[in-house]
């Protein structure tokens, strides 16, 4: 039997992916959440999944170590999508890229001004092409986390960063001030173990795609 390996990350995506996968008929023999393990196999002997850092699931899927996987868009466009096929929206860990800035700056009148910003992110690929789209001069500082620190201690005037609630951007007295788009997580498949593995992993997609609806 053809074996498949899905990549999958811990945390919010995992949530909202478990109704998914048993929608597929892929149940997970232990807890991801509680379990150590790094491979998990399932109740489908051929089917296992793989527990990474949200933004290494695309490069797990691009050398085919995973045959699918699922990302957030806001991964996928950091990584560039080489040699994955995105086949699917699975409208899950919705959330909106934005840019923030602190609650006394006016963003408006420093983009009308040509003024030059420095912007702090962990999307650099995203920014830089954001704001190349308005012709808005930065400087882009790369950061791994905390971004909504940068802009209260004088690293940068604004930050690009996802907001959902919206809470974290208010406990630091920051403003969303412009969205770029909406995210949302997406299966992404290895496009050469999609023509290798077709019989295998089709019935997989299009169980997610009826679950979806
Ligand atoms: O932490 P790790 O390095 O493992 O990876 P990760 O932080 O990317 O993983 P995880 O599980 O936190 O996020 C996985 C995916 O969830 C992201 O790639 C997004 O596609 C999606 N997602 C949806 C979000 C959010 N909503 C979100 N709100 N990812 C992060 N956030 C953060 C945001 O960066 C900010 O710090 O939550 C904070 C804002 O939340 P609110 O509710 O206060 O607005
Ligand atoms: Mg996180």
């Amino acid at each position: 039997m053809t074996e498949i390996t899905i990549a999958l990350s811990k945390g919010r995506i995992f949530e909202d992916t478990a109704p998914l996968l048993k929608a597929a008929g892929i149940e997970a023999q232990d807890d991801p959440g509680a379990s150590r393990k790094l491979i998990l196999s399932t109740n489908r002997g051929n089917v296992r999944l793989i527990i990474v850092r949200a933004s290494d699931v695309p490069t797990y899927v691009q050398y085919g170590a995973a045959d699918l996987g699922i990302a957030g868009k806001d991964v996928l466009l950091e990584h560039g999508g080489s040699g994955l096929y995105q086949p699917l929206d699975l409208n899950i860990a919705r959330c909106r890229m934005m840019v923030a800035a602190p609650e006394n700056f006016d963003y408006e009148f420093a983009v009308r001004q040509g003024a030059r910003l420095r912007i702090a992110t962990k999307y650099v690929q995203i920014a830089r092409e954001h704001f190349a789209r308005k012709g808005v001069h930065v400087d882009l500082i790369k950061l791994y986390g905390s971004m909504e620190l940068a802009p209260l201690v004088g690293l940068a005037d604004a930050i690009v960063d996802l907001v959902s609630s919206g809470n974290t951007l208010k406990a630091n007295h920051l403003k969303a001030v412009e969205e770029i788009r909406l995210i949302s997580s997406r299966l992404i498949v290895n496009q050469a173990a999609l023509k290798l593995k077709r019989s295998a992993i089709q019935p997989i997609l299009d169980a997610f795609a009826g679950a979806v609806g």
